[in-house]
């Protein structure tokens, strides 16, 4: 069992601390709980985005289940690094954008309130070679944007229906489906994404390296109850054929504890 986790009993978020000392014990963990009320006004510059708006010519996107959530790869056809990229906003330096995944329900919560699904881009620092060494210990090597999802549109969103219309492609761990057309990154992100909460953190799973800066956008990006639906029944944390099939759903850590850090709120 040794190197597995998950989100549920023997290997749920309770046992990372002691199964995985380096780093889910650390003091700058996450997800955390964002107090309005108590975040530090700070004002950034604009935040950029390279590539999210149109795919780049060689893009090709590549969704999963690997077990843990449902994630979309960001590839290249010609093997680029460099094919989508977020820099400005505070962030040291130029990051590329690896891959984008999903959380249900959400895994930081808002003043206590917890969203039905969270949205997480993960990036890492261009000064580095690869994810890998960006891992390793520098507090600058990851930078991950998160968008809060919610329920509450009357229609599909677009964007979050290139999702859920592959679900039944990636019903069972290890399962993944390219898409024959890449979509904008855009569409999954809300029209304002200059107000943000930031703080400095963890990856949210084993090994909890304490790498990351994250950017959490104020505004959530509304989809259907029948879309939220569809990712908490459609796939299954076990690979096909498994006795014991355990709907993917729950896939988020609790919060952890701030320890003294700083939650810096980006209005001007
Ligand atoms: C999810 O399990 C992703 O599928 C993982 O991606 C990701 O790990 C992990 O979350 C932690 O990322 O933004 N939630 S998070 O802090 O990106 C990494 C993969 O397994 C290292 C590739
Ligand atoms: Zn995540």
């Amino acid at each position: 069992q040794h190197g597995s986790w998950g989100y549920t009993g023997d290997s749920g978020p309770s046992t990372w601390a002691t199964n995985f000392p380096n780093f889910c014990n650390g003091q700058k963990q996450s997800p955390i709980d964002v107090s309005t009320k108590t975040a530090t006004q700070k004002s950034f510059q604009p935040l950029n985005f390279k590539g999210f708006d149109t795919p780049p010519a060689d893009a090709q996107m590549r969704i999963k289940n690997n077990g843990h959530a449902i994630q979309v790869d960001l590839l290249s056809k010609t093997g680029k690094t460099d094919n989508y990229q977020i820099s400005g906003g505070g962030l040291p330096g130029t990051y590329n954008v690896l891959q984008f995944h999903f959380h249900w329900g959400s895994e930081h919560t808002i003043n206590g309130k917890r969203y039905d699904a969270e949205m997480h881009v993960v990036t890492y620092n261009a000064k580095y070679p690869s994810a890998s060494e960006a891992a390793k210990v520098s507090p600058d090597g990851f930078a991950v944007l998160s968008v809060l999802l919610e329920a509450t549109s009357k229609t599909a969103n677009p964007g979050m229906q290139n999702i859920v219309s592959q679900l039944s492609n990636v019903q069972n761990k290890g399962m993944n489906y390219t898409y024959p057309t890449s979509f904008s990154i855009n569409s999954l992100f809300p029209a304002d994404k200059a107000n943000y909460w930031r703080y400095m953190g963890s990856l949210t799973t084993p090994k909890c390296n304490e790498v990351v800066v994250w950017t959490i956008f104020k505004t959530s990006l509304k989809i259907s109850q029948a879309q939220a639906n569809a990712l908490k029944t459609s796939c299954y944390f076990n690979p096909a054929g498994d006795q014991e099939q355990q709907p993917l759903n729950n896939n988020y850590r609790p919060t952890q504890p701030l320890n003294g850090r700083t939650v810096f709120d980006s209005s001007n």
